[in-house]
């Protein structure tokens, strides 16, 4: 996606704080981190959300928890991590790319889930 700017970072046509990369996920760290630790794991198709995972695109999304396992213990989170995605406007989705925020570095508390 041309306007995309995750598919910008993924291109490398925007830089990066990029911590994982494979054929199907990539993996940088937020730049507005909201928690000492804190960073995205992209599958590298564009799909716009989570509303929008199929058959089709499914094994993409399931590569990224299989990276985010990866990641917890390479960035040692070992305390606990908390994953967030956010699916439209009402969740407050600003980026239209599917991705999974990883939180971790702090008590995070208890509020929404
Ligand atoms: P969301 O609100 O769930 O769509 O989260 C989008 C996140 O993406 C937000 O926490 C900030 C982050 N973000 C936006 N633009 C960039 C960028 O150019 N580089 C990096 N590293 N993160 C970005």
């Amino acid at each position: 996606m041309e306007d995309c700017i995750f598919c910008k970072i993924i291109s490398g046509d925007i830089p990066s704080d990029k911590i994982y990369e494979d054929d199907k996920v990539i993996a940088f760290r937020d730049i507005h981190p909201q928690a000492p630790v804190h960073f995205l794991v992209v599958p590298k198709t564009h799909v716009k959300s989570a509303a929008e995972i199929t058959a089709e695109n499914s094994d993409e999304v399931a590569r990224c928890f299989e990276v985010i396992s990866k990641l917890a213990k390479q960035e040692k989170l070992g305390d606990g991590f908390r994953v967030i995605n956010n699916c439209g406007e009402n969740a407050g989705q600003t980026v239209p790319h599917i991705h999974f925020h990883v939180l971790a570095g702090r008590a995070l508390g208890g509020t929404l889930v």
